[in-house]
C-alpha cells in the first residue's frame, strides 16, 4: 500500500498544434493517480534530448507517438512498478538508467519525461499538497514574459525574430501583473485593428501581422503598453526571442534574415543592432540573440551587453547542466531557458536550475509552442522561486491554463504570496 507505484499507463493525445503528444499517468498501490502530457517545441535546439516520433508517414503524417507510448507502457512500467512515487529523484534515475543512452534515444525523451511528470503529480497527489509545494518551498509568483507577437518558427508572418514579449515587472501582485498584461494584449489588437493590420494569431496566441519590418513591432508593442495606461521601462518593458538558430546561415557563417529584407548580417552587426535597440526600447531580457553552436558570438555579446541585459540561452544551453557549466565557465549569456523536455526529467531541470541560481545565473521557466492544457510549469516556476516564467500570450487555452494556475496558486498562498522585479 501506500505511495507504491503498481502501474504506468499512457494514451497519445493531441498538442495545441494539432499533433500527437504523449499523456502519461501513474497509478499508486492505494488508487491515486497522477498525469501528465508532454509538449513539443517547433524551433527545437539540436542538442535537445530526443523526442521520439513514428516516422509512419500513414499515421499523422509521421509524427506519431505510439512507439513512445509502447515504451511507457512495456518497458518502463514494469521497470518502475513498485518503487515510491514521492521519491520522484529515484523514479527518474531508475528511467535514465534503464534508458541507457545520453540523450534519452532509446525509449524517447517525450515516453521519459511523460513518466517523470507523472510520477511528481502522482507523488504530490498522494502527500496531498499542491505539486509546486512537493517540488520545493518556494512562494514567490514568477513574472510574466507573455508573447504577444509572434513570428519565425511559429507564424507565416514577415517577423524572423519569433518573439516580442511583454514584461510587467512592477506590479504588487501576479494577478495585477496578468491584468496590466490583458489590457496591453487588448490595446495591440485594437491599434493593429485599427491601421488594417490581420489579428490572426501565432502558435503561441501572440498576433502574427505582416509588420514592415522588426522595429515596427517594437513600436506597436510600446504603443500598446502606453494606451493600456502604463508607463514602458518602468512598470512594464519587453522580452525578445530572437530563436537566431532557425536563421543562421551555417556555411555562410552569418544570420540572414529570409522571411523580411533577406539581408545577411554578422554575429557583431547583429550584436550592434540590439545594442542600438536597447538604447531606444525598454529591453530587459533577449533570448537566442546568436546561434546554438556560436559561442564566440555569444561571448562577445555577453561582453557587450551582458551587464544591462539578460541575455537567456535556450538551444545554446538545451536545460543541460553540462552545456551550462560550459557558459558559466566561458563567461556566456547571464540566464538560461528552462523546458523540461529539452532534458527529459524532472529531477535534471531541478538539477539545472540549481546549477543556474549557485551561479548567478537566472532561470526562466518556458512552455513549448506546442502545448498542452498541463500546468505543470506553473508549479514549477513558484515551487523553484525562479521568478519568472515563459508560457505565451494571454490566449488559447493551452497558454492561458498555466496563467490560471498560477493564478490559483496566487490566491492559494493567500498572504504568504510574493513577487519580485528581477529587472
Ligand atoms: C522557444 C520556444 C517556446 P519552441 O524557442 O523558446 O517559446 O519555442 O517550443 O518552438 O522551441
Ligand atoms: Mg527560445
Amino acid at each position: 500500500m501506500g505511495a507504491k507505484i503498481s502501474n504506468v499507463t499512457a494514451i497519445e493525445c493531441l498538442d495545441s498544434r494539432g499533433n500527437p503528444t504523449v499523456w502519461a499517468t501513474v497509478v499508486l498501490d492505494d488508487g491515486v493517480t497522477g498525469s501528465a502530457m508532454v509538449p513539443s517545441g517547433a524551433s527545437t535546439g539540436e542538442h535537445e534530448a530526443h523526442e521520439l516520433r513514428d516516422g509512419d508517414k500513414n499515421r499523422y503524417l509521421g509524427r506519431g507517438v505510439q512507439q513512445a507510448v509502447k515504451n511507457i507502457r512495456e518497458r518502463i512500467a514494469p521497470a518502475v512498478k513498485g518503487m515510491d512515487a514521492t521519491d520522484f529523484k529515484a523514479v527518474d534515475h531508475k528511467l535514465i538508467e534503464i534508458d541507457g543512452t545520453e540523450n534519452k534515444d532509446n525509449f524517447g525523451a517525450n515516453a521519459i519525461l511523460g513518466v517523470s511528470l507523472a510520477c511528481a503529480h502522482a507523488g504530490a497527489n498522494f502527500r496531498k499538497v499542491p505539486l509546486f509545494e512537493h517540488l520545493g518551498n518556494g512562494t514567490r509568483l514568477p513574472i510574466p514574459l507573455a508573447n504577444i507577437i509572434n513570428g519565425g518558427a511559429h507564424a507565416d508572418n514577415s517577423l524572423d525574430f519569433q518573439e516580442f514579449m511583454i514584461v510587467p515587472h512592477s506590479f504588487q501582485s501576479f494577478s495585477d501583473a496578468i491584468r496590466a498584461t490583458t489590457e496591453i494584449f487588448h490595446c495591440l489588437k485594437n491599434e493593429l485593428h485599427r491601421q488594417n493590420y490581420s489579428t490572426g494569431i501565432g502558435d503561441e496566441g501572440g498576433f502574427a501581422p505582416n509588420f514592415k519590418s522588426l522595429s515596427e513591432a517594437l513600436d506597436f508593442l510600446l504603443k500598446s503598453i502606453e494606451s493600456a495606461g502604463y508607463k514602458p521601462g518602468e512598470q512594464v518593458s519587453i522580452a525578445l526571442d530572437v530563436a537566431s538558430s532557425e536563421f543562421y546561415d551555417r556555411e555562410a557563417g552569418c544570420y540572414t534574415l529570409k522571411k523580411s529584407s533577406g539581408e545577411s548580417l554578422y554575429s557583431s552587426d547583429l550584436i550592434t543592432l540590439y545594442k542600438e535597440w536597447c538604447a531606444k526600447y525598454p529591453i530587459v531580457s533577449i533570448e537566442d540573440g546568436l546561434d546554438e553552436n556560436d559561442w564566440k558570438g555569444w561571448k562577445e555579446m555577453t561582453e557587450r551587453l551582458g551587464s544591462k541585459v539578460q541575455l537567456v540561452g535556450d538551444d545554446l544551453f538545451v536545460t543541460n547542466p553540462k552545456r551550462l557549466q560550459k557558459g558559466i565557465d566561458e563567461k556566456v549569456g547571464n540566464s538560461i531557458l528552462i523546458k523540461l523536455n529539452q532534458i527529459g526529467t524532472m529531477s535534471e531541470t531541478l538539477d539545472t536550475i540549481r546549477l543556474a541560481s549557485d551561479n548567478s545565473y537566472t532561470s526562466v521557466i518556458s512552455h513549448r509552442s506546442g502545448e498542452t492544457e498541463d500546468s505543470t510549469i506553473a508549479d514549477l516556476a513558484v515551487g523553484l522561486a525562479t521568478g519568472q516564467i515563459k508560457t505565451g500570450s494571454v490566449c488559447r487555452g493551452e497558454r492561458t491554463a498555466k496563467y490560471n494556475r498560477l493564478l490559483w496558486i496566487e490566491n492559494y498562498l493567500g498572504s504568504k504570496a510574493s513577487i519580485s522585479n528581477p529587472f
